[in-house]
């Protein structure tokens, strides 16, 4: 077996180069250690940027997107119950498209597959080998057998605990780092959300998100410990919390129904330097990770293969490698600036033990200000909509 770019990982990042490189007429096989079913059932983050939903419709997998996915003009803010609308479409003229990474991952499968691409699903042990010269290798076992392909790059798309970044030699990568005191405690249920829009709530017992999969699928969170214990949360407590932490009129706004998953996220933000040693190129999560508050996990996936993509498309048609050897800088000064505003989202809004009565003073003002200043709405609404990408 052999193939010009092999991918490890099947998430959003390595379905989408693959779909980009075939459309360049380069080819791809992806391995991916979990099966189809559970990949597609994988629910995570439902935000896409405005320019990435773009991408994906003029690329022809937008179909179902632009059918089912909700096109949202702004979003809520709470300031203890009481609720501030920061208008993305008139600050910014463009607003946000809330779809499902899971169902965003279907949509990648079912095109490639239709396509004739190669996705080995449920295989084992990945390795990755020789990326220091022009001949890399992927090994794997499927079905208990080893197999092992040969490609002239390595896409490393296996997300946070992957094997690729550990496989880089050492002292190559410097790590930037920063864990929050604090979890997300998620529900998926059958039941209306509150409001059209989202509503990140900021309250004295924490913070609140209600957002949704549908108009009658909510995703809703809650501020937890970093190792919250779910069996110490009922569903019932579940629901009472979240309409405290949604305001006065909580219990009457927010219906509940019945919950169809549950989990606790701990976050953090971290970042690698560089991206790239020799032919093993990282992408999305294995590079990368930010705290979901700013909702930009997905997109800078997206946006890492977009640049990837096209450094590819560059060498394969002239032999030139500007493009490559730029891979890192021209994707860290998009992850930076999207590391800057989650850490101050999740700053903002979310109660830290380490803080005291000044720092909850100072955050309700930061509040107030953020949503009352034009200027500073503006400057949200932009980063949460997408900075331009070029
Ligand atoms: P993914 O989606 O983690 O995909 C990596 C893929 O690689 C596979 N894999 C391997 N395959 C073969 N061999 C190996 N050795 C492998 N090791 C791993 C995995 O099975 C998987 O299929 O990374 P990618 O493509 O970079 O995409 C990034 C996004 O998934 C991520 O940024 C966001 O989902 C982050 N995130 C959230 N972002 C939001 O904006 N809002 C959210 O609500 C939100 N919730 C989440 C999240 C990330 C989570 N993780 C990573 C634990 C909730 C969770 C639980
Ligand atoms: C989600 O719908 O899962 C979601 C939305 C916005 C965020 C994070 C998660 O900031």
């Amino acid at each position: 077996m052999r193939t010009q770019v092999g991918i490890v990982g099947a998430g959003p990042a390595g379905l989408m180069l693959s779909h980009l490189l075939a459309r360049l007429g380069i080819d791809s096989i992806i391995v991916e250690n979990r099966s189809r079913a559970y990949v597609e059932a994988r629910i995570r983050a439902g935000v896409i940027e405005n320019w990435a939903a773009d991408l994906l419709a003029e690329t022809g997998v937008g179909a179902r997107m632009q059918r089912e996915g909700l096109v949202h003009e702004g979003i809520e803010i709470g300031l203890h119950g009481e609720r501030r609308r920061i208008d993305f479409k008139r600050l910014t003229g463009r607003g946000i498209m809330v779809y499902g990474q899971h169902e965003v991952v279907k949509d990648l499968i079912a095109a490639r597959l239709a396509a004739g691409g190669k996705i080995e699903f449920e295989i084992s042990d990945t390795t990755v080998h020789d990326f220091d010269g022009k001949q890399p290798k992927i090994r794997f076992k499927k079905n208990g057998q080893v197999q092992e392909f040969s490609c002239d790059f390595i896409a490393g798309c296996d997300g946070f605990h992957g094997i690729c970044r550990p496989s880089v030699p050492a002292g190559v990568i410097t790590e930037y780092e920063r864990v929050y005191p604090f979890g997300w405690l998620g529900i998926l249920s059958e039941s209306p959300p509150p409001s059209h829009e989202l509503i990140y709530s900021y309250t004295e017992r924490g913070f609140g998100l209600y957002s949704m999969r549908s108009e009658t699928i909510s995703r809703l969170y809650l501020q937890c410990a970093p190792d919250e214990d779910l069996a110490k949360w009922p569903d019932e407590k579940i629901w009472q919390e979240l309409k405290r932490r949604l305001g006065p009129d909580g219990e009457k706004i927010l219906k509940t129904g019945k919950v169809l998953e549950k989990g606790v996220t701990a976050m953090r933000s971290f970042v690698i330097e560089p991206m790239q040693t020799g032919r093993l190129f990282l992408t999305g999560d294995a590079a990368h990770i930010v705290p979901p508050t700013g909702a930009k996990g997905m997109n800078l996936a997206i946006a890492d293969v977009l640049f990837f993509s096209r450094a590819l498309d560059e060498f394969y048609r002239s032999g030139k490698t500007a493009l490559l050897e730029g891979y890192t800088k021209k994707c860290l000064a998009r992850v930076w600036k999207a590391q800057r505003f989650s850490w101050w989202m999740t700053s903002m809004l979310h109660l830290n033990p380490a803080d005291n009565a000044f720092d909850r003073r100072r955050q309700f003002a930061e509040l107030d200000y953020v949503t009352t200043s034009e200027a500073a709405s503006k400057s949200l609404a932009e980063n949460y909509v997408g900075l331009p990408i070029d």
